[in-house]
């Protein structure tokens, strides 16, 4: 019966009265999108919000990568992990660029900064890291050899929304940074997305990009594409940003009961909090050692399905095992044990800001009872 399905995540979903008045704003002006008033002021919201200087928004997550890549002239090949949702990946093949897979750390699920230099050919332009699960990428060590030699660094931030390290925003990192605000995630604009870059030229040059290309009615000066966010999104978001820390709070809540009680259980492993980190609890992933738990992953994923928790193998398979990836150079599962490792191991366990306690004792259980 649909009540008793337990999903991975909820959306969060502004108060509706108060969106309601927001579009009765957008019905009176008449004007729907293009940059319009809510647009500005959600850019605006988002920059003090995230503690960012340039943001652009889209109107999904996969636009602002495949728009970092064209504003940056990357071409030829770019270093990335398989540890991802595939659209991390394809936003390279879509600018016929030659994606080439580095291993992850296991210690943080993203990319392995002592397997990179290796992985360097002189067709390499740039590193696409990804912040998996929010977690934060070794950043210093990614930068420092970037800059030894002459790459660009584009973070799929897809999942560290309002992420800080030290009270500072883990969007600063590299040359751009992407997030999503797919209803799946933490904060949502049901689809949406954006794009943060360190300076207003290239904020100005993001913003023709997602506009054909337009700087001005009569010039178009890059063949850009529509990656538009419309006012209906905006003034969602505007309002999600009233609540989004009230919904990070109950999902860290969330992620300390499910720690308290799988410390203890034998073949499960998770993530604890990183010093100095501000996480967002958007994931709660853990690692099923089969021997050790006596049941593989698999047995559980599908235990859990058949009583309705419906528990998510992000990120199962590894990009580099599609049919479009499969034949590279980098896809064999001997260059890429780590991911290899995680994927066939993990669990995302449901977690977001509506979860009952007694949804999440059912988790627990169909955990503990094996
Ligand atoms: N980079 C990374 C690292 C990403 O993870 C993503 C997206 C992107 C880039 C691209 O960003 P976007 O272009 O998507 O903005 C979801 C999302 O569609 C996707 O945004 C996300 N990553 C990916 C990790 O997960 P699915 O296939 O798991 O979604 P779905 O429809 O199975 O939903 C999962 C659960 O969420 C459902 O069982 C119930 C709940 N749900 C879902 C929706 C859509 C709701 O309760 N309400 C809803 O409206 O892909």
């Amino acid at each position: 019966m649909e009540k008793d399905i337990i999903t991975v995540t909820s959306p969060l979903l502004p108060d509706l009265d108060e969106f309601h008045q927001m579009l009765q704003e957008i019905w009176d002006r008449k004007w729907v999108t293009n940059n319009g008033e809510f647009h500005q002021r959600f850019e605006a919201a988002l920059c003090e919000y995230l503690k960012v200087p340039y943001i652009s928004v889209f109107t999904n997550g996969t636009l602002p990568l495949i728009t970092a890549l064209q504003a940056l002239n990357i071409s030829g090949e770019v270093i990335t992990t398989p540890y991802s949702f595939v659209a991390t990946t394809h936003s390279l093949w879509w600018n016929g660029i030659k994606p080439v897979f580095v291993d992850i750390d296991l210690a943080t699920g993203g990319i392995d900064p002592d397997r990179i230099e290796s992985a360097i050919t002189p067709r390499t332009t740039a590193i696409m890291p990804v912040h998996v699960y929010g977690k934060p990428c070794r950043t210093k060590e990614i930068q420092a050899i970037a800059d030894k030699y002459g790459l660009r660094v584009i973070y799929d931030a897809a999942h560290a929304f309002g992420i800080e390290v030290d009270g500072r925003s883990i969007l600063e990192e590299g040359d751009m940074s992407t997030l999503s605000f797919h209803g799946t995630k933490v904060f949502g604009t049901t689809e949406g997305g954006a794009l943060v870059v360190r300076d207003a030229k290239m904020k100005e040059r993001i913003d023709y990009l997602k506009n054909f290309g337009f700087a001005g009615e009569t010039e178009v000066v890059a063949p850009g594409i529509n990656g538009k966010m419309d006012e209906m999104r905006a003034a969602f978001g505007l309002l999600n940003l009233r609540q989004v820390d009230a919904a990070i709070k109950s999902r860290r809540q969330i992620a300390v009961r499910y720690r308290e009680v799988l410390r203890s259980v034998e073949g499960i492993t998770f993530w604890d909090d990183m010093p100095g980190v501000r996480h967002n609890y958007g994931y709660f992933p853990i690692f099923v050692d089969a021997e050790k738990y006596g049941m593989t992953r698999d047995e559980l994923y599908f235990k859990m399905r058949d009583q309705g928790i419906l528990a998510r193998r992000y990120f199962y398979p590894l990009i580099s095992s599609f049919s479009t990836y499969r034949g590279l150079p980098s896809s064999t599962r001997e260059n890429l044990p780590n991911a290899t490792r995680m994927a066939d191991a993990v669990i995302c366990l449901p977690i977001h800001h509506e979860l009952t306690d007694a949804d999440q004792q059912r988790v627990i259980d169909a955990i503990l009872k094996r």
